[in-house]
This record gives structure tokens, sequence and C-alpha cells, in this order.
């Protein structure tokens, strides 16, 4: 990959959408030549990746950051197009990312409570921004891809799960037995991450080769007005602060597919950090359009200095 020989400054703002990460770069990025997202994000991983490894790496990020690369959009409706990547690479949906980005937005002064088109690799989305500064956002289509998917993990026996989409591929696991609390943060990854190897091996993926690099682990609810808690563990290896747009979305197709869940009535996700989400569904063929809502605040305004004198500014994974 080419990296930049000049000084470049980016200009970034950070939020927290119940915990979890958004760094958005509303300027100084490369200009890119792309017209349509998928080319643009070719372009920007085979010229530009340091964009991404600078601002998700160490010293500057850490494992959670997921960052949000705001560029022009092709529809003069739409408020912007966005890129949204991680510390390997770059995301299909991230719903607590368009919540981020919508309060990035809000905070600049560049929407008010409304309705508001955002382009992403996943398609449009339709975000609200609402009075009271929670964001709600129709998700993309989303389904029940096969149900109770035994597996065989080395230490931690035979596990069942749905495979259900959601803007990323999702293994939901509800009988791992572990308690998903911040105390056992430990177990929980362990577990994770052997369905992951468990799964990647036997070759057991989503619809047409999806690789299912999302695994939610669900268990009773830790606050009283929660339907249920999970535990998210994402393609990088950590796992989200937040209770997962996209795996909140793939919850929301479970319990619709099983007949658990009524189209308009609300599923309460609360995460593992204790942080929530409110979930809602319409049906849509064999599919369901999920609508998650949630806030996001502002952390910080940040100008991120790129100065190839530093060996380590374009970031370094341990
Ligand atoms: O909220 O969809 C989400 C998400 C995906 C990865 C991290 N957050």
């Amino acid at each position: 990959m080419p990296l930049p020989t000049d000084r470049i400054e980016l200009s970034v703002i950070d939020s927290h959408t119940g915990g979890e990460p958004t760094r958005t770069i509303i300027g100084g990025a490369p200009s890119l030549s792309g017209e349509t997202i998928a080319e643009q994000i070719a372009e920007l991983s085979e010229e530009h990746d340091w964009v991404r490894t600078a601002l998700t790496h160490e010293p500057r990020g850490y494992e959670a950051m997921v960052g949000a690369l705001l560029l022009q959009p092709e529809n003069s409706e739409a408020v912007a197009r966005v890129v949204f990547f991680n510390n390997v690479g770059y995301l299909g949906m991230c719903g607590h990312g368009t919540i981020g980005v919508a309060a990035t937005l809000a905070y600049l002064g560049n929407i008010s409570p409304g309705d508001h088109l955002l382009e992403t690799i996943a398609g449009d989305v339709v975000f609200t921004l609402h009075e009271d500064n929670r964001v709600s956002f129709a998700n993309v289509p989303s389904y029940r891809y096969r149900e109770t998917v035994a597996i065989q993990t080395p230490n931690f026996g035979e596990l069942t799960g749905d495979i259900a989409f959601g803007g990323n591929w999702f293994y939901l696991c509800n009988d791992h037995g572990l308690e998903i609390s911040m105390d056992n943060l430990e177990q929980l990854r362990l577990c994770s991450r052997e369905i992951r190897q468990t799964l990647d091996s036997e070759g057991i993926g989503g619809a047409d080769g999806g690789v299912i690099d999302h695994i939610e682990l669900v268990g009773p609810p830790n606050r009283e007005d929660a339907d249920a808690v999970n535990y998210v563990y994402c393609p990088g290896g950590e796992y989200d602060r937040s209770p997962c747009g996209t795996g909140t979305s793939a919850k929301l197709a479970c319990l619709a597919a099983s007949g658990k869940l009524a189209p308009g009535d609300t599923w309460r996700q609360a995460s593992v950090t204790g942080s929530m989400f409110e979930g809602t569904y319409q049906s849509s063929g064999d599919k369901i359009i999920p609508r998650i809502m949630g806030e996001a605040f502002v952390t910080a305004e940040t100008k991120v200095v790129i100065d190839p004198i530093d060996p380590l500014t374009f970031g370094f994974r341990h």
C-alpha cells in the first residue's frame, strides 16, 4: 500500500453509541476518483488504507473503534454517503455507526430533526433524528437463514444457534451457559472465538457464501426494562459495547421467524455494558425491515496529524 510522504491533517469527530465508538472523518481525507461506493471502497483499501489503520489502530485507536468516512452522495436528496471501517477492514452495514454519524451531523448543524437519507455499501438507509436527540433508522432487509445449527466446539461443547442476516452475518447462540456480564468478558470472548473458528473450519456460512463474522451470545436481561442482553463479538476480535444495530436486527429476524415478536411490537435489547437499543420491525415478504432506535453523544472534535516522520503514524496492531 502506498503511504503518504507529506504531513496530512484529518478533521475528525468522535462519538459513542451506547459505549461503542464511531470516529467520523469530516475533512482532509484523500479524494477518490471512483463513482460508486464499491469503487470508492476498493480505491480506499488498495491505495489509502492508511486512513483506516491510522484512525482505528493504536496509538490513536483501539480494537473496538469503528471509523466512518463521509463522502459526497450520488443522490442529491441524501445527506451523505458513508463508508464504515474497523481495525480489520471495511464493514457492510453498521447500526451503531449510523446512529453515531447522525449525532455527528446534528452536532455539526448539518441536519435538523426529521428523516434523512444516507448512502451505504449495503444500500440506502433512512434515519430519523428525533426531537430528543435519539436516532432511529430503518435497516436493510433482514432474515433468518438457518435455525438451530449445531456445532461442536473444543472447550464449550455442542452449541446451537440461528444464522441470520441483519446487514452483517450473525450466529446467534442462546445455549452457551455463560453469564453475560462485564465480569465474564474473557469467557465470552473465548466462547465466541471458538464458535467463529468452528464455523469457519466447518465451512458454515450465510447465504451466497457470506462469511459469518459476528457472533451474538444472547441471555436473560441485565436490566429490568430489557427483554434480553447480548454480547456481540466483532470481526476484529473485540466485542461491541452497544447492543449492535445489525445484531439487534438479526435478533429481530429470528424472533419474527419463530413467531415470538409481532410486527410493530418493541424489543428492548441491552448490551453487556448495560446500554440499550429498541427494535421493531415490519414484514416485507419473507424478510423484515427492522427499525432500530438508540442515542449517541459526541465526545471529541479532533485534528488528527499524520506525520510521516513518526514511525507509528499509520498505526500498529498487537
Ligand atoms: O452496530 O451494527 C452495528 C455494529 C457492527 C459492528 C459494530 N457495530
